[in-house]
């Protein structure tokens, strides 16, 4: 099959003043440092519109070969959460029971976490996302997708955080093994569950594990950095 020709259009960009992309990054960075995962929901109701606004935000991520290998299921309807509640927790009940070693156990200890999933139902939108491992052409063959998880990933990152900016709580959850929610789902056997993603408001009075961020010093490595005086302070 011949390989598609490049085809190019103008990049669209505005070159900033360094003050305000300062105050922009600065804008975003107060914005995320409030982000935090939330394991107790509000069954109050969410509009429609930012779930699929999120989702938007989310498919402008960058994938290997463009290949934008994501599927984002919305799920409201409360048999299917039960569904998916029940089937979550069975895996849960074994991986806390039988399959997490003693380190890992241990390693969740300060999250207060348990096998038991109430938020799957009172949640009024579970997002589930799939990851597409390969696709088709327009001829109807098998093509290879590349980067798959690398670029899920991200696509998940844009849409927690574009979900946080709207103003919606969420959770990260990943009731492994995860096969339950392609069958519960009705998805095509390319695609596998990624992430199970809870969203909505914070019940009243939720509180979260007292967590602290590692600060950049941690996180930040500078090789052949400029001298500390032309750094911005
Ligand atoms: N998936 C389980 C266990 C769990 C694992 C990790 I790593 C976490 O950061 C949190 C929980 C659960 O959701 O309880």
């Amino acid at each position: 099959m011949a390989a598609t020709p490049p085809r190019f259009v103008p990049l669209d960009w505005n070159r900033e003043p360094e003050s305000v992309q300062l105050a922009a990054i600065a804008e975003f960075e107060a914005v995320m440092k409030r982000r935090r995962t939330v394991r107790h929901f509000s069954p109050e109701p969410v509009a429609l519109e930012l779930i699929e606004r999120a989702i938007t935000v989310a498919g402008t991520a960058p994938s290997g070969a463009h290949q934008q290998p994501w599927r984002f299921v919305v799920v409201s309807d409360p048999v299917k959460k039960r569904e998916i509640r029940l089937a979550a927790e069975a895996e849960e009940k074994e991986n806390y029971e039988h399959r997490f070693p003693p380190e890992w156990l241990e390693a969740l200890a300060p999250l207060g976490t348990d096998w038991r999933k109430e938020f799957l139902e009172t949640a009024p939108f579970l997002i589930v996302v799939f990851r597409l491992d390969y696709g088709w052409n327009e001829e109807g063959q098998k093509t290879k997708h590349y980067y798959v998880p690398e670029s899920v990933g991200i696509a998940c990152g844009f849409l927690l955080a574009a979900l946080h900016v709207a103003g919606l709580a969420t959770l990260t959850h990943t009731p492994n093994p995860m096969g339950f929610l392609a069958r519960i789902c009705g998805r095509p056997a390319n695609e596998r569950a990624f992430l199970l993603i809870p969203v909505g408001y914070p019940a009243a009075g939720t509180q979260v594990p007292d967590l602290v961020r590692k600060p950049l010093e941690d996180i930040l490595v500078l090789l052949d950095g400029l001298p500390s005086e032309a750094s911005i302070t």
